[in-house]
């Protein structure tokens, strides 16, 4: 492999990180059953052990996304336990999600609710979450809201609108100055006539009317089959209004699979608007990479390693675009000789260079291997089965 292209391997990955969901490790499935792995994590300091381990693995995961009601039992309370969890297993708290779509209460929404106390409700449970990502000196709280309606009529729109504003203008308020909200939105489901926040506009419209703090969140499963979401990516970058990802994959709707599982060149094409962003502007794009996912059937370890490594395959690729050729080419309408400035990249095999960094790193050339010779697996599975055998957490 030539040199630059190593070099280039090994410059993109030395800033790469990514951000594992605690959710992730837990029991979780669909709305027609959840299949109990008897390994699973169900405590938060389960949930911080085995991110720890694929951090221990890889070295590129050194946060680990909480979800406050699943993870902060006691609410703000909880905060010290977390503090002594990321400290016995190196890894450290990261976004804090607040949860505002599983109590009854929000059976007609949250920030979205006609009923005023529940807002008011809301907007406590916001603040607690705030307050819980300052004393863990977490800087992102990623509001996703279910809020929404199931039948035409149901639901004034316009109005939940203003109540979104008014909400995150207030949330806004409580940020510390280095603080950020970012705002997820999701096209169905739960709601699946309107959904409150339901695509990348609207996030922008509401976090730009939030303040400066405030930035989108792409879920890249949260899209229309057809949707082109590295041109959303593209326009966000140009608006200085992309804040984040929640990387999975999909075949049909929000399957939460693991990333690249059944289109890398999706990610691809995400990762080379970026660089191309960088390479262009010379600005840093200040992103938060993170995973969100739901492992119904592999091993819920396997699939973050196999998540992980993956981000980083796809993420040097993207790095080897030559963005000179590209320009030139993008500028002279040549587009064969565009298109494979990408083709080239994403073909090109950086295993050997991704393993020749990670010896570089005292890290272990095969993460997935690594874990499968450590015990660790096995260690848990006795540690946890008999909890989880009876122990069904909820989650849908
Ligand atoms: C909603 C979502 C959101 C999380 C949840 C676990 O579909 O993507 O980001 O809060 O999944
Ligand atoms: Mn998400």
């Amino acid at each position: 492999m030539g040199s630059s292209t190593s070099d280039k391997v090994f410059d993109a990955l030395e800033t790469f990180r990514i951000e594992l969901p605690s959710w992730g490790f837990a029991n979780t499935g669909t709305r027609f059953g959840k299949f109990i792995q008897p390994a699973a994590a169900t405590t938060t300091e389960e949930k911080f052990s085995d991110s720890g381990q694929v951090h221990l693995l890889t070295g590129v995961c050194p946060t680990v996304a909480l979800h406050v009601l699943w993870d902060c039992p006691e609410g703000v309370q909880s905060t010290d336990d977390i503090k002594r969890f990321a400290g016995r297993y190196g890894v450290a708290p990261g976004s804090i999600n607040p949860n505002l779509f599983q109590d009854q209460e929000y059976k007609y929404g949250s920030f979205g609710n006609p009923d005023e106390s529940v807002r008011q409700r809301a907007m406590r449970h916001t603040k607690d979450s705030i307050e819980i990502a300052r004393r863990l000196n977490s800087r992102d709280i990623s509001f996703w809201f279910a809020d929404g309606s199931n039948y035409p009529g149901t639901a004034n729109i316009r109005q939940r609108k203003q109540w979104f504003m008014e909400g995150l203008k207030i949330a806004h308020q409580q940020l510390s100055p280095d603080q950020r909200m970012l705002v997820e939105y999701k096209p169905f489901e739960p709601a699946f006539y309107h959904t409150d926040i339901a695509d990348w506009g609207m996030a922008l419209v509401l976090a730009r009317a939030a303040g400066q703090q405030a930035k989108v969140l792409v879920d890249t499963g949260h899209h229309y089959a057809a949707q082109n979401i590295e041109q959303i990516v593209a326009w966000l970058l140009s608006e200085n209004m992309l804040g984040g990802f929640h990387f999975n994959d999909r075949r049909y709707a929000d399957d939460d699979l693991t990333m690249g599982s059944i289109d890398p060149y999706q990610v691809f094409r995400i990762f080379h608007e970026i660089h191309f962003f960088e390479w262009e502007t010379g600005q840093h794009a200040d992103i938060a990479y993170m995973v969100d996912q739901s492992h119904n059937l592999k091993g819920k370890i396997e699939a973050m390693i196999q998540t992980v490594t993956m981000a980083q395959q796809l993420f040097a690729k993207a790095a080897l675009v030559d963005m000179k050729k590209l320009a030139t080419a993008q500028k002279n309408c040549n587009l064969v000789e565009a298109e494979s400035a990408l083709q080239d990249a994403f073909a090109t095999d950086v295993r050997p260079a991704i393993q020749e960094w990670r010896e570089s790193k005292g890290l272990p050339k095969d993460p997935m291997e690594a874990f499968r010779q450590s015990g660790y697996l096995e260690r848990i599975t006795k540690e946890r089965s008999v909890k989880n055998s009876h122990n069904v957490s909820s989650y849908a």
